[in-house]
């Protein structure tokens, strides 16, 4: 492999703020008295907002768009919420060492997430200027399996996808990079895909990936 960029999703990868997602989604839920647990919360990893909406209400009774959009409204106002709490020192050491690691040998490095949060998140714990590219859901029409968001980020990192790893947490993010062309590298929940290249249980592994 003569690995040249690594595009990093960020929600359960570069920070714990999948749970977050989760409990907000839970909060939802219970509020419509729909089963939720971590199982399902699962399904939701790299999907948008909507259609994370649209997959917890499914079997569940019919809602107006206008519903939906109050819906989805209230679980990022309680998303948000958590994310107040973040500070830089809730940043694990081995996320700095990676990103400072793969610099000094000359890998670019990129976000590529769904959320229209990210910009606030990296912001937020101080990670903003750490990254040579951000693509978020912001700048995407189709999420997370759809690879949109990793051609854009491997297209603003002047990179081929052949030459880029994709780190991700979920099942759909995986799927992305397969159809990219990018080399997909799965942590937690991901590693459940089949087509998931590498596996690693902590992001330093990835150094030893590109040695
Ligand atoms: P927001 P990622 C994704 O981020 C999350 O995994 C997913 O749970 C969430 O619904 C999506 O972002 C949209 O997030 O509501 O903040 O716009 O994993 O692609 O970094
Ligand atoms: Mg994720």
């Amino acid at each position: 492999m003569n690995i040249k960029a690594v595009i990093f999703d960020l929600d359960g990868v570069i920070l714990s703020t999948d749970e977050y997602h989760y409990l907000a989604w839970k909060a939802i839920a219970d509020s419509l008295n729909i089963p939720f647990d971590k199982e399902k919360n699962n399904k939701l990893r790299g999907v948008s907002r909507m259609a994370s909406l649209d997959i917890i209400l499914d079997g569940y009774g019919k809602y107006t768009l206008k519903q939906k959009e109050e819906l989805a409204e209230k679980k990022n106002n309680i998303y948000r919420q958590l994310l107040g709490n973040m500070t830089p020192d809730i940043v694990d050491k081995k996320v700095i060492f990676t990103l400072d690691t793969l610099k000094k040998n000359n890998i670019k490095i990129g976000i590529g997430s769904s959320s229209k949060n990210t910009k606030f998140i990296l912001e937020k714990v101080n990670l903003l200027n750490k990254f040579d590219v951000i693509v978020d859901g912001n700048d995407i029409k189709n999420s997370k399996p759809d690879p949109e968001v990793f051609t854009l980020c491997a297209k603003r990192l002047n990179e081929k996808p052949c030459d880029c790893l994709v780190v991700e947490d979920a099942i759909s993010g995986i799927e992305a990079a397969c159809r990219g062309g990018f080399v997909p590298v799965a942590i937690s929940d991901a590693k459940k895909h089949q087509k998931a290249q590498y596996k690693i249980d902590t992001l330093d592994e990835i150094i030893k990936l590109i040695a």
